[in-house]
């Protein structure tokens, strides 16, 4: 939508009226939801995170100018990293990525002790033709950028990213509505709007696998064994266990199978921190179901000493006296003609 150009010549024209007249506007309805993003929520030490600034508003805006903030105990900015994102430039106007602003961008609330700030700033560019404010009510991205958590940061410290909500020049004024005839009451202060802001926290983590509550799943972490996933889970454990940084990598012990010798690790940012190994009680071939052929795997390991891995032999040792022998083969056996049950849990035959 445009605004001509004889309506920005009245839109000037009506801060004299404000000032002589003390017209009172009502704000009723109009809102800036400023929303900031990080891309993850959880980091170690050196992580680089990237900060989103969404701006959602059901009014028509000339300008706006948003300080952003981070914990300066915990970040710092990576250089040259502060921009507008496409979507914004694709408006028109202009963007303005202050990466050293003067100290105005300080507040009583956010002091410069605690908080280094970057200040993004966008104007509609005004022609013969008119001019195309910002008015965006499900919301843009539309700043960017990246800060690196410092090497100092200890595990549950956090950071913020946060707007100052009592920074007194977020703009000079908006507009209600862009049709003709203009009127004065169309226009509202930056004081009078009210303005919701949503901050970002980041919390330093130590990487590692972690159980999903009551998903039954057991994590032995001395070990590294995870037990406790159910018969025939295929392709991923998303269900039963979530990093709290970083990415969990299985490799599965057959095809998509999530069965015994399954390894599960926790990558991030190249590093592996740690990785488990599944274990199916009565599944010994791995392949996630319990069968004849997890039978005939035992008799082999008995009768020819066919070798078995370590978690092979867990799975094996279905009565928990830490050997694999003809004691599991019958209780396996017991299980395979209903007359037991397997606690994956434990590991061990239960009922019988
Ligand atoms: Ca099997």
């Amino acid at each position: 939508m445009k605004l001509s150009v004889r309506l920005l010549s009245v839109l000037l024209a009506v801060t004299m009226i404000f000032s002589i007249f003390s017209v009172v506007v009502s704000a009723e309805g109009e809102a800036a939801n400023v929303t900031i993003k990080t891309d993850v929520d959880t980091v170690v030490a050196g992580d680089i995170i990237e900060v989103t600034v969404n701006v959602a508003n059901n009014y028509y805006a000339t300008s706006m100018r948003w300080p952003v903030l981070f914990s300066n105990a915990f970040f710092e900015l990576v250089e040259g990293s502060v921009k507008a994102t496409d979507e914004l430039n694709a408006l028109g106007g202009s963007a303005k990525c202050n990466e050293a602003p003067d100290n105005t961008v300080y507040t009583t609330t956010y002091s410069s002790t605690d908080y280094t700030g970057v200040l993004v700033q966008w104007t509609a560019a005004a022609s013969a033709t008119g001019i195309t404010p910002y008015r965006q009510a499900d919301g843009m991205e539309c700043f960017t950028f990246s800060l690196r958590v410092k090497e100092d940061v200890n595990v549950s410290d956090s950071g913020s990213i946060v707007i100052p909500e009592d920074y007194p020049r977020f703009y000079n004024y908006i507009l209600t509505d862009m049709e003709e005839p203009f009127s004065p009451d169309k226009v509202v202060k930056c004081e009078t709007l009210v303005h919701n802001f949503e901050n970002a926290t980041v919390e330093c983590v130590t990487p590692e696998i972690l159980p999903i509550e009551d998903s039954g799943v057991v994590l032995d972490k001395e070990n590294k064994l995870i037990k406790g996933v159910a018969l025939g889970t295929l392709d991923n454990l998303d269900s039963y266990v979530y990093a709290s940084v970083g990415e969990i990598a299985i490799s599965p012990a057959k095809e998509n199978r999530m069965g015994t010798g399954s390894k599960v690790s926790l990558t991030h940012n190249g590093v592996t921190y740690e990785t488990y190994t599944l274990v199916i009680a009565g599944d010994v071939n791995g392949d996630a179901y319990v069968d004849y052929m997890d039978l005939m795997l035992i008799d082999w390991y008995e009768a020819y000493g066919v070798s078995f891995s370590g978690a092979q032999k867990i799975a094996a040792d279905l009565t928990g006296d830490g050997k694999v022998n003809a004691n599991d083969k019958i209780a396996l056996d017991a299980y395979l003609n209903f007359e037991c049950e397997i606690d994956q849990a434990t590991g061990t035959v239960v009922n019988y």
